[in-house]
């Protein structure tokens, strides 16, 4: 290009934002600059070098899909800028070939990144951006967070197995995988039995389906991985095509079973700097259970090929983060590319953002734009879009961090073996619903890591992590156990439904107090934490029950109680009569249940197992008889209830109803 046109072009354009400001007077002035300010979606804290994001007005993105040339939009006063800023390119972030009518809807096709020299003063080509009247918003691309949280060692493949060792699966990790199913025997000081998601009893129920689609947004998912390939959803038209060609015409080549959006291309795991902490989430979401393998994961199947489909969203390559822009369009990947469910075990740095506002600015972020596409976009038939789950943040700071605080997220907190909160989780403000994230402890000067969550690192290796980043996919596995038992019974979730069950199913905690020390050296004072786990630690067997519509009523072990089901069933005023209700032999048996009478609207029962099961009790519905024959009474009605067992649970006396706080923690 010749340099005397561009430095006249340049001038121009600095002409055109200096006029702006110097030759009003100085309200005027004032005025121009906050009108300029107010099209900043964001600050330029943590924002990638050489990078703005701009959203356009309709014209000039009409002139843009119509222009040959990347510089250029063919609007006069941009490609000034443009110019002046050195802009190598102005790509669009969102993919137009998939799905165009609906995003054109959401204003997607407007949204552009410019590419300029990487020294390029970001805050003025952001003033020189915004002063145009074509240019409605601009945004820095936030970098997000890379993993802070590496493995400590890898754990050496057990020897296959066919035995169960009375396990529900063969998986030899699974005995240590206590954030499943925690007896109290793991070894991290004060492990208490319970502290997990209770997915053993869920797993009874259903442990996924390959119809469902996870995406895990993070470093890039080793698919070679053994214990990870069955459950990878794979593109067959790339699979099955040509290398360097995009068969399948999705606007991406050779995305077999996933993309990398940092190096545009092959999803990767070797590069110097990754840390498997994409390969370790995806094995807590759906790592082939029962195949004589390794771990678990929560929605892996039963070693029939029925575990959920994952793809592999990756937004971090080589320790190199993605921007907003990038991951925006990671995202959007996921929601044109079959899935339902979102885990992001990612965030930007804590304090960038501070507020919903500061995040959406009315929806109007890149990459809330992006979220709301995926939320609204039905994969599944049996969920009218896509739910979004987010960790926490590890900064161990009252607030979550954005995008997990966003408040059409669920964003999780994560406890560690004691079902205490763990040191580094955020809390409070934005935080949803908590699970295990695992913990690292001292003993005699050495940090242990078997308090930690235990899944799968590339190229066949096991691994131990702690972090909210562990705690969020047990979360989405859950999600997608969710939609799956949906599917399974024919009941059409929608999305708002979806995250009412999985924020309302959870365990409460006890009140805390007194200092919890941890490996770090330091101490979390318990109480601060008091009811700001989310709304208490998440219970898969309770999500499929609240799927099912089954109420759970809780029980304590070893108890007597006396339930009135007419809390269950009316307003707890006792005007119902129960029926004697023969409960099956096997429940008995799995409950130990001991006595079982019922009187009037009660039922006294004492149960010596922990566990959960399955009842139908008998009502009278008019009265307090059964009519018929020469009888003139009410009607036999029935309901279900799920009963779960556990130490700890503490009712009303009066009415029988759990007591909040209360719970088996
Ligand atoms: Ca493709
Ligand atoms: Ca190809
Ligand atoms: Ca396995």
């Amino acid at each position: 290009m010749n340099r005397t046109k561009l430095f006249i072009l340049a001038l121009a354009g600095m002409f055109a934002v200096s006029c702006a400001t110097d030759n009003v007077d100085q309200a005027g002035s004032v005025s121009t600059e906050v009108a300029v300010m107010k099209k900043f979606v964001n600050t330029s804290d943590k924002a990638v070098k050489g990078e703005l994001i701009i959203y356009v007005d309709e014209n000039t993105a009409a002139q843009l899909e119509g222009a040959a040339d990347a510089t250029r939009s063919g609007v006069t006063a941009l490609d000034a800028v443009a110019v002046e800023l050195g802009a190598e390119q102005l790509m669009p972030v969102f993919n137009l070939k998939v799905n165009a009518e609906r995003k054109r809807a959401m204003g997607m096709h407007r949204w552009y990144t410019m590419t300029m020299p990487e020294d390029a003063d970001l805050e003025v080509a952001a003033k020189a951006l915004a002063a145009l009247d074509v240019v409605e918003r601009v945004q820095f691309s936030t970098q997000v967070e890379a993993p802070k949280y590496q493995a400590l060692e890898e754990i050496d493949a057990p020897a296959a197995t066919r035995t169960t060792d009375g396990q529900p699966f063969n998986d030899p990790l699974l005995l240590e995988q206590w954030h499943y199913n925690n007896d109290g025997t793991v070894d991290f000081p004060g492990a208490k039995a319970g502290a997990d998601v209770n997915l053993f009893e869920a797993w009874k129920l259903t442990t996924g389906r390959p119809d469902v689609v996870v995406a895990v947004v993070d470093e890039g998912v080793c698919y070679e991985h053994v214990d990870l390939k069955p459950n990878m959803r794979a593109n067959e038209a790339e699979l099955n095509g040509v290398e360097g060609v995009d068969d399948d015409g999705n606007g991406y080549v050779d995305d077999i079973y996933g993309y990398n959006f940092v190096h545009k291309g092959a999803i990767s795991w070797t590069r110097a700097g990754d840390s498997g902490h994409g390969t370790h989430v995806a094995g807590t979401v759906a790592a082939v259970n029962n195949n004589g393998i390794g771990v678990g994961g929560v929605a892996g199947g039963s070693g029939n090929g029925d575990g959920v489909r994952m793809i592999s969203c990756q937004i971090i390559s080589g320790g190199t983060p993605a921007g907003v822009s990038a991951t925006a369009a990671a995202v959007e990947y996921a929601a044109d590319n079959g899935a339902c469910v979102l885990q992001n075990s990612w965030g930007f740095e804590a304090g960038v953002l501070s507020n919903d506002d500061g995040f959406e600015k009315g929806s109007t972020s890149v990459e809330a734009t992006a979220f709301l596409y995926f939320m609204e976009t039905k994969n599944h038939p049996n969920l009218d879009g896509g739910i979004i789950i987010f960790a926490a943040g590890n900064d161990g700071r009252n607030v979550a961090g954005y995008p997990a605080a966003w408040n059409k997220l669920i964003a999780v907190s994560a406890i560690a073996p004691d079902g205490l909160p763990t040191y580094f989780t955020c809390y409070d403000r934005g935080c949803n619903v908590s699970a295990p994230g695992g913990e690292y402890f001292k003993r005699g000067g050495q940090t242990i890591d078997t308090g930690c969550v235990v899944s799968t690192l590339p190229n066949n290796k096991y691994a131990r992590m702690q972090g909210t980043s562990m705690a969020c996919p047990h979360v989405s596995g859950i999600a997608a156990l969710a939609i799956s038992y949906a599917a399974d019974n024919g009941i059409v979730l929608t999305l708002p439904e979806l995250k009412d069950i999985i924020v309302s199913s959870i365990t409460t905690f006890n009140q805390w107090s007194g200092q919890k020390t941890h490996y770090m050296g330091g101490t979390i004072n318990l109480a601060n934490y008091n009811n700001k786990m989310g709304t208490g630690l998440i219970d898969a067997y309770r999500v499929l029950m609240a799927v099912r519509g089954t109420t759970c009523i809780p029980i304590p072990l070893d108890e007597q109680v006396i339930l009135d089901i007419s809390a269950y069933i009316g307003d707890g005023k006792g005007a119902i009569k129960m029926l004697k209700t023969d409960i099956p032999e096997d429940v008995v048996e799995k409950l130990g249940i001991t006595e079982c009478k019922f009187m009037g609207s009660k039922l006294i029962m004492t149960c010596t197992k922990p566990g959960s099961a399955l009842v139908t009790l008998k009502y009278v519905a008019g009265g307090n008889t059964v009519g018929g024959g020469l009888v003139t009474g009410g009607m036999e009605a029935q309901q279900e209830f799920a009963l779960i067992v556990r130490p700890g649970v503490k009712l009303d006396e009066e009415t029988g109803a759990p007591l909040n706080p209360g719970g088996w923690l």
